[in-house]
């Protein structure tokens, strides 16, 4: 199978995981805590990474799985391909607004990320492909983003990170034109892809990071844990930086 027919089939997938999303989002959500109030979880997660697991399972039972809510493999290396799930992306956002919330899945194999899908279900904007593909947003499309410097853009700051001022984030903030904080990853790797942020400082576990490395690698944006060592699919969270070029290697002398 073509790496174009994977991303086809996996963009019918999402699609109508989407679908039910909206669909439930029409009756009372089930909301449990995880490890702390900040943390949690509803029926809706645990829903669409079982729907999403299955389809994967089904139709490529050889390949391997990691998921945000568990129904994943305990993997020890990166060999195959692996499908890197976060059902809802946001789900503080998705419990409290219902929106600013997103499907991801990021594709890798033998630890090279082949393609990425990233779909915000309430503004339809779904953004998927990878280097061999191309990169697509709502079947447009998407160009190479221009490689702005700090100063002169937006930058999309952890919540937390900048609460506590971790590494300086507020000094780096305050370089830049404005500071955002969106509370859901793939939101920011979106505006970074569509060139409307010029970059992303956060504490991310592989599944808020596969689908937008896959993503932004092929647009030019430079993605590494925020030390500048590469990032780690198996690891836990990590503080991790996407930015253009210049933001970038800004960012790496503060
Ligand atoms: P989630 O909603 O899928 O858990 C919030 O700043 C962003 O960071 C969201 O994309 C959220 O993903 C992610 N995140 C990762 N680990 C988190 C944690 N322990 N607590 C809160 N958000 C976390
Ligand atoms: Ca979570
Ligand atoms: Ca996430
Ligand atoms: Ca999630």
């Amino acid at each position: 199978m073509t790496q174009v027919a994977l991303m086809n089939q996996v963009v019918e997938w999402v699609n109508e995981a989407a679908d039910q999303i909206r669909e439930k989002l029409k009756s009372p959500i089930m909301v449990e805590e995880k490890s702390n109030r900040h943390d949690l979880v509803t029926n809706v997660d645990k829903e669409t990474e079982a729907f999403l697991v299955e389809k994967i399972r089904t139709n490529y039972p050889d390949d391997h799985i990691l998921g945000e809510e568990g129904l994943g493999d305990n993997l020890s290396d990166t060999k195959g391909r692996i499908w890197v799930i976060d059902p809802i992306d946001g789900t503080l956002n998705f419990v409290k607004q219902q929106e600013n919330f997103c499907i991801m899945i990021g594709i890798f194999e033998d630890n090279v990320p082949i393609l990425g899908f990233i779909y915000d279900v309430v503004k339809d904007e779904f953004a998927y492909g990878g280097a061999k593909t191309g990169v697509f947003l709502n079947s447009q499309s998407v160009n190479q983003v221009e490689n702005v410097c700090l100063r002169d853009g937006l930058i999309g700051v952890n919540g937390a990170m900048f609460c506590h001022n971790t590494f300086n984030v507020r000094d780096i903030a305050i370089e830049a034109v404005g500071v955002r904080m969106l509370g859901c990853a793939g939101l920011d790797f979106l505006n970074v892809i569509r060139g409307k942020q010029n970059g992303y400082i956060s504490n991310l576990a592989p599944w808020d990071f596969a689908a937008g490395v896959a993503l932004s690698e092929p647009l030019g944006l430079k993605c590494s844990k925020f030390d500048g060592s590469p990032y780690d699919i198996l690891g836990e969270r990590q503080y991790f930086l996407v930015a253009t070029q210049k933001t970038y290697e800004e960012i790496a002398n503060y």
